[in-house]
């Protein structure tokens, strides 16, 4: 079976709608037909500097929250990056492998650092890219589904891949990216042309999975929208209600076209109401079994450990190709 991989960072205290749609329903989807590994990457979160305690609370919500989204400990490989000490190890070896000029061209580099003023920003921030290719190629994976913003990531996973591959003998898989058009980018409420995202959105743009019905329900029906009335989807003229088409057909599994032909006529008002009810309806379920799983911390490690094992096991495969291909001396 092919192998598919993919992470999501502990930065937040709860996934949004855009990385619900855009990965980690995917990753449940994938679990059935694939050989799969998914992780909280909480080596990337310390990219954004948090405190200890907001790590752990953290990584623990994240991982909860991804069971409760419907991964199972006993079909997927579901753990944390720093129980596998070999991501960090792979990374420096990549690290060595890519040009400053090569990484200087990420452009979520560029804009993350924008915000921070680019003397500021941490060297782990420039390097992110390198050790994503390294958990990637760690575990040969073909596949790795994500949303669109990761595609540029993806490409410098490949060009890695293949550099060492050429230098060194053939040592890793190179990885494709799945990305679903239909979700590839969910966008923020507040404003339409720009991602949902963790720390660019404000509270009114984004929807957390863990959110209360209420909140969600006032934020879909005050999303910003023209001034037309037509249920329509166009990305150019109309990208609030394109965005709002887009959730409410991914989650529903109604194509787009149908959804325009059921609220011909009916305004933007009822049709808000619709998607609200069908996030709403989605978010609960997930929101209950996440508070539940947070509740047993002794079960939610175990599922952890188990997933950290069979991790490892394959981490651990591909290290010792990589330091055998590279030069090192046999680990006495
Ligand atoms: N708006 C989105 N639409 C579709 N997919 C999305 N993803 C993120 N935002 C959207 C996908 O979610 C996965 C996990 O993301 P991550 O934890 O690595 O976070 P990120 O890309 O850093 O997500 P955020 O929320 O936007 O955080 P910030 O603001 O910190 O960048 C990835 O597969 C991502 O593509």
């Amino acid at each position: 079976r092919p192998r598919v991989l993919s992470g999501i960072q502990p930065t937040a205290d709860s996934f949004h709608l855009g990385n619900y749609l855009g990965a980690v329903r995917q990753w449940v989807a994938l679990q059935d037909t694939h050989d799969a590994f998914y992780m909280v990457v909480d080596l990337h979160a310390l990219t954004v500097n948090p405190s200890a305690a907001e790590l752990t609370r953290r990584t623990r919500i994240a991982a909860a929250q991804l069971f409760a989204c419907g991964l199972d400990p006993e079909r997927s490989a579901v753990f944390v990056q720093s129980h596998v000490r070999e991501h960090a190890e792979l990374a420096w070896i990549l690290i060595c492998q890519t040009g400053m000029g090569e990484a200087g061209r990420m452009t979520q580099f560029k804009d993350k650092s924008a915000k921070v003023g680019e003397g500021s920003a941490s060297v782990g921030l420039f390097t992110y890219p390198i050790l994503q290719a390294a958990d990637i190629l760690l575990y040969q994976a073909d596949q790795v589904p994500v949303g669109a913003d990761q595609k540029q990531h993806l490409e410098l996973s490949r060009d890695l891949a293949q550099r060492f591959n050429h230098r060194f003998g053939p040592t890793f898989t190179v990885p494709s990216p799945y990305i679903l058009k239909e979700v590839e980018k969910i966008t923020d409420l507040q404003d339409p042309t720009a991602k949902m995202s963790k720390s660019s959105s404000s509270p009114q743009g984004i929807l957390d999975v863990l959110e209360q019905p209420g909140p969600l329900r006032k934020k879909v029906m005050r999303a910003v929208t023209d001034t037309g009335s037509e249920v329509v989807a166009d990305e150019e003229n109309k990208p609030g209600i394109t965005n709002l088409l887009r959730i409410q057909s991914a989650i529903t599994g109604t194509p787009v076209p149908e959804l325009e032909a059921r609220y011909a006529g009916q305004g933007y008002g009822t049709f808000k109401k619709d998607v609200a009810e069908v996030v709403v309806e989605t978010f609960a379920p997930i929101r209950e079994r996440t508070e539940k799983l947070l509740g047993d911390e002794a079960e939610l490690d175990r599922m952890l450990a188990v997933g950290a094992a069979k991790a490892r096991a394959v981490a651990v495969e591909t290290m010792a190709h990589v330091r055998e291909n590279i030069g090192f001396l046999p680990t006495p």
